[in-house]
């Protein structure tokens, strides 16, 4: 029976008792109660496992529930008992689970055997191992090394990923594209540029020495809830936190420690921002540029006048370049159009920035409402100038937090799952190796999606992930993945991208995370690295969902011993057996930030790669950290060019979701129940536009191509969120957004920032 949907608001604290609800019917969901528990209490423990779920940061001495609601359904989600087994695909044909859901084709449970398509039949079929090697092999031996793409998706261990980075560049190509691609690239290109690092500078310990955190476009209680618990100590020592966000975001208003009796048995709750500004979508460039021209101008009352400094004046001469041309910047924006592009007043910039000028040491974070739009790389940009100003990198308690999201995408860059040759040594690669690494730059996701359009590609082999689902224009896409001749995808679970399949399809089934995995020398051990640049050691625990099973590790070098000549500097077999033997190689290969890796993998709360900028050493073009001067506001040019009915349409996740998986219709935070189609609006956009609560309407992109986008069937909901803003749900909207409306330079799709129009639809 089908529940109806409804919106309600919802003014509970993030966390408390509906966050215990959650996790027990989740377990009940995945029919795990038992074992789920037990498994629980391992997550997130030096002896335990990383969590799969986000990338957030895990302390030394962990909580004895070092785990979230989020957390724990994606436990479930790992350790369900449901399996998608050959008798499955016998029953169903690819053209009958076309019409499934997301929701029900990862609801059939783990993958249990290899898998290769069946045209005649219209089916998945098993395949023993060695036989779908050797045919992959056969095909990769045949196609042109840069018409192949190799994804990753973010999950998979430094293991495997150093494996798989060295698999594609013995084939020949650069084309390592990785959900980074969709999510932080922005950072790993705005941060070198400013800082001389591509990663973020903030450990877990400058939570407790912070005195004022900036969040931007974060969902922090849904989407990395663990760090709800070092925002609530810092707001109990009084540290400011100021928001910026189109939505009330709940878990940045006020949380219930659900692991606290005491909260839980009382209506304690802690109050997490003490200012809240909701920012148009886009508007951050414009709202930044205010709070640093506020700062900037009383620095310059505060100098004539003698009185003491605002800004960090011995920082700023000491450490950075670009100084003045910044501040001239600033002092020329006009007010008018900070206040229309960010939708906000002056007065509450100047509150921010009043806040920002009091603290003493200032921790930013931000999320996918930063790096997913078009002048995402200068928003970030923007963000680390507000920073210099203050003298806020390299100092206790204070610096720049992009909030990753794959619970190892950081990782997988560190050990050289990238497009971008520079990035890696590759004279390292060739002395160990004794290959010639490929040397032009490879395929991004958009280069990958565009290439899959236009028939310039043969193979797309997927390390995780669901890259059919996760990327834009699926109208225009969907019908180019079966023009492909091979894709084959690494998975755990069944998803969208395996029924988008290639002429020739393979599905791989992976041992996941939580599960034990044994190879030859015994028990093995992975690791992932975290949002902070700290890397931890992960050992499985529960019985693999399936005997036929294989690790990625041995999965990978199935793969390369199939479609390579054999390499005598690398033996594939003796790195299965041992993944101590991988870690002596990445070691090898970046030997500054894996010393001694074996030994310090285990060592509680894991241990931080060294980071340049946090000790204020600047590896940039000038040697300084650079000021970087805006050259607008951050106009979006799809944005802007028809007119006022064009309203601007954000993809975000909900509650119960990672990703493309989608646990429940359920996003309890923003109260909407059993349903995901749903445009969230602002009343006056409503009225204006002539739709009444509950409108069922058809959101059409508007695009300067000539392709038609749309997506129907959709219903309007008055809610909290600024004029010309509307809210939609991040798988379900891809195909609004054009492949070409992405980030300058990081080509991070603007998921953000969809220009759209709304089309009533006949009742
Ligand atoms: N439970 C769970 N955890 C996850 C994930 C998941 O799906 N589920 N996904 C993981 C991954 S891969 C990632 S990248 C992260 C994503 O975590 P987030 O970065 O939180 O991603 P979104 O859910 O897309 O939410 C973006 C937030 O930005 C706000 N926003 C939108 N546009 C703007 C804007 O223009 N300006 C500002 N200031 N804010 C804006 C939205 O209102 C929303 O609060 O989470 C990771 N963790
Ligand atoms: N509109 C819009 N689009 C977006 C975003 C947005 O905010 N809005 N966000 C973007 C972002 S930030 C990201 S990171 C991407 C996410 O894109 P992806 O990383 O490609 O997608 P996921 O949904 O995380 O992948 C889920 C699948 O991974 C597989 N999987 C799970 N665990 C494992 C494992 O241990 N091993 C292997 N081999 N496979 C496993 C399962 O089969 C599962 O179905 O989407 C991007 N797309
Ligand atoms: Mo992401």
């Amino acid at each position: 029976m089908s529940k109806q949907p409804r919106i309600e608001q919802y003014d509970h604290p993030a966390g408390g008792w509906g966050s215990v609800k959650a996790v027990s019917s989740i377990l009940m969901q995945e029919h795990v109660a038992v074992n789920g528990t037990r498994v629980l209490f391992k997550q997130n423990k030096p002896d335990g496992f990383a969590c799969v779920s986000c990338s957030w940061a895990k302390p030394a001495d962990p909580h004895l529930f070092e785990f979230c609601e989020n957390g724990a359904k994606a436990t479930a989600w790992e350790i369900t008992t449901k399996r998608a087994t050959p008798e499955f695909f016998d029953h169903h044909t690819l053209a009958a689970l076309e019409a499934w859901s997301d929701f029900e084709l990862e609801s059939q449970g783990r993958l249990t055997h290899p898998m290769r398509y069946d045209a005649a039949t219209d089916r998945y079929l098993p395949i023993p191992w060695q036989q779908a090697f050797d045919e992959i092999g056969e095909k990769l031996r045949s196609f042109d090394p840069k018409r192949v793409v190799f994804y990753a998706s973010g999950r998979a261990s430094l293991e495997t990923s150093y494996m798989y980075a060295l698999l594609a560049r013995s084939y020949g190509c650069n084309n390592l594209p990785d959900s980074s691609n969709m999510c932080h690239e922005s950072t790993s290109v705005a941060l070198p540029d400013t800082i001389g690092v591509p990663v973020g500078t903030v450990t877990l310990e400058d939570f407790d020495h912070t005195d004022c955190l900036f969040f931007f476009g974060h969902n922090t209680g849904t989407n990395a809830p663990r760090m709800l618990h070092p925002l609530q100590e810092a707001r109990k020592r009084n540290a400011q936190i100021i928001t910026f966000n189109p939505l009330r975001e709940r878990g940045l208003v006020s949380f219930a420690n659900p692991q606290s009796p005491k909260e839980m048995l009382s209506t304690e709750q802690t109050c997490i921002s003490t200012q809240y500004h909701q920012v148009k979508i886009g508007g951050d460039i414009a709202a930044i540029t205010g709070i640093c021209k506020s700062l900037i101008e009383a620095d310059d009352q505060a100098r004539a006048n003698n009185a003491p400094r605002v800004l960090d004046a011995d920082f700023i001469a000491e450490h950075t370049h670009g100084f003045e041309a910044f501040a001239n910047a600033m002092r020329a924006a006009d007010w008018k159009e900070i206040e229309s592009m960010s939708a906000l007043t002056r007065s509450a910039l100047e509150a921010a920035a009043t806040e920002y000028a009091r603290a003493k040491a200032v921790i930013i974070l931000y999320g996918m409402g930063i790096t997913q739009h078009r002048e995402g790389v200068l928003a970030i940009q923007m963000l680390t100038n507000l920073m210099l100003l203050g003298g806020n990198i390299g100092k206790k308690g204070a610096g720049i937090c992009p909030i990753r999201g794959h619970s190892n995408v950081q990782g997988q860059r560190t050990v050289g799952i990238t497009e971008k040759p520079a990035l890696v040594p590759m004279d390292k690669l060739k002395e160990l190796y004794q290959f010639e690494p490929p040397q032009e730059t490879g395929l991004s996701t958009v280069d990958t999606c565009e290439a899959v359009r236009d028939g310039n590609l043969d193979a797309f082999i997927g390390l995780g992930g669901n890259f059919a689902r996760a990327i834009p224009d699926q109208g225009v896409m969907d019908p180019a993945w079966k023009q492909l001749p091979l894709t084959v995808q690494i998975a755990t679970k069944l998803n969208r991208s395996h029924i988008v399949h290639g002429r020739a399809a393979y599905l791989l089934p992976c041992v996941g995370r939580i599960e034990v995995d044994r190879q030859a020398s015994g028990e093995q051990t992975v690791t992932v690295e975290d949002s902070t640049a700290c890397i931890h050691a992960s050992k499985g625990m529960t019985e693999p969902a399936s005997e036929h099973l294989l690790s990625e590790p041995a999965i990978v070098a199935g793969l390369a011993k199939a479609m390579l000549p054999p390499n005598p500097t690398i033996d594939w077999d003796a790195w299965v057996g041992d993944y101590g033997l991988v870690r002596d190689a990445i070691e090898r290969t970046y030997p500054g930030q894996f010393k001694d890796f074996n030994q310090r993998m285990t060592l509680p709360g894991g241990f931080h790669r060294p980071l340049p900028a946090a000790k204020r050493e600047w590896k940039t073009k000038t040697g300084k950290a650079n000021f970087i001067v805006p050259d607008g506001f951050g106009e979006d040019p799809d944005m802007d060019f028809d007119g006022e009915r064009t309203l601007r349409l954000m993809t975000t996740r909900g509650d119960s979701q990672f990703n493309t998986t989608v646990y429940s219709l359920d996003d309890r935070f923003r109260g909407v129940y059993d349903t995901r189609d749903v445009l969230l609006m602002n009343q006056d956009d409503m009225t204006r536009l002539g739709f009444a609560e509950n409108d069922t309407v058809t959101a059409i992109t508007v695009a300067k191509d000539q392709v038609l986008r749309e997506l129907g069937g959709l219903r309007v909901h008055a809610f909290d969120i600024p004029a010309g803003c509307v809210m939609g749900y991040y798988p379900e909207c891809n195909r609004l957004i054009p492949v070409s409306h992405h980030a300058k330079r990081s080509k991070v799709p603007a998921a953000k920032a969809i220009p759209v129009r709304l089309r009533k639809m006949a009742a």
